[in-house]
């Protein structure tokens, strides 16, 4: 996009965002103008929580699907707004509430654990939700010994490889973090042999074998900034990137992988944000039902 179309959104953005009392959040996937332009950026649970502490009456979420609900759940007063209605999440995706059901009633015994990374529904059939951050932390504060994790299988696994619980794991997976190979890590480490391998714990466990640190996106900011080395090889989506180099001038950023981009993380633009506000779309809606018992769920993780 040329300069002057980018100003005239950006201006746009700016008119209607007052207007509208809104609130712009940026997941640390996406492109670098939309970080920008937003009020706040980071994961998606640390977002919806901040974002739900304000009096803004509109919230445009910047990222996927899952995300705009979570903002929803804690925000049920809040109109809150997904710019592009297709940005979905593709591991999100490869669960239903319908497949989660039959396989609690296989196991009746098992704690039912959820990825934040899930549908609003499929939340609302768990017992607890957890983040990549916090997930060991959650598993270990469990009674049962039996934990059905879903909807993310290389997450469980890394979980199952640090905790001493019995895990049954859901064939989901993140595609942008599954196409990453220990191929990648092992080139990138020749290339870099200075820098500090950090990952996201969504890969595969023969790439998290080969990092320094398996780290959620806030995880690795702060990992980051806390650290005397100078080089870093990032392996998870690269518009995390962006807000490395912006929050630290000095060092240098590798991503793992030139592969490593969520297409829809990168559907929305400026111009889809002018619109979404222009005509107040997408909404998100979550039966209330549904909404009280997924934030039940977010609760009891939210307690440990
Ligand atoms: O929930 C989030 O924001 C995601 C996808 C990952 C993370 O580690 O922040």
């Amino acid at each position: 996009m040329n300069n002057s179309k980018e100003d005239k959104y950006i201006e746009k953005i700016r008119e209607l965002k007052k207007e509208r009392k809104t609130i712009i959040l940026a997941h640390n996937y996406q492109r670098p103008e939309i970080q920008d332009i937003a009020d706040l950026v980071g994961d998606s649970l640390d977002l919806s929580r901040k974002a739900a502490a304000t009096d803004a009456e509109v919230i445009v979420f910047c990222g996927v699907h899952f995300m705009a609900e979570s903002a929803a759940i804690l925000s049920p007063e809040k109109t809150v707004l997904l710019p592009v209605r297709e940005a979905g999440c593709q591991l999100a995706d490869m669960i239903t509430v319908q497949e989660l059901r039959k396989k609690k009633e296989e196991n009746p015994q098992a704690a039912v654990v959820c990825y934040v990374n899930s549908s609003a529904e499929v939340k609302a059939e768990s017992d607890i939700c957890c983040t990549s951050a916090n997930g060991i932390g959650v598993v270990n504060s469990l009674k049962e010994n039996r934990i059905l994790f879903v909807p993310d299988g290389h997450l469980g696994r890394y979980l199952a490889s640090k905790t001493k619980k019995e895990f049954i794991f859901w064939k989901g997976f993140c595609p942008t973090h599954y196409n990453l190979l220990s191929e990648d890590i092992l080139r990138a480490k020749e290339e870099h042999p200075q820098a500090k391998v950090l990952v996201h714990p969504e890969c595969r466990l023969s790439v998290i074998d080969l990092a320094d640190e398996a780290l959620s996106t806030n995880g690795i900011l702060e990992y980051v900034k806390k650290s005397e080395a100078k080089e870093f090889i990032i392996g998870t989506e690269m518009g995390i990137i962006h807000r490395l180099k912006k929050e630290n001038p000095n060092k240098k950023f590798y991503p793992a992988s030139e592969n490593l981009i969520c297409p829809s993380m990168k559907l929305i633009t400026l111009k889809e944000i002018a619109q979404s506000l222009e005509e107040m779309r997408y909404k998100i809606e979550i039966p209330e039902e549904i909404r009280k018992r997924a934030k039940k769920s977010l609760n009891r993780m939210l307690a440990v």
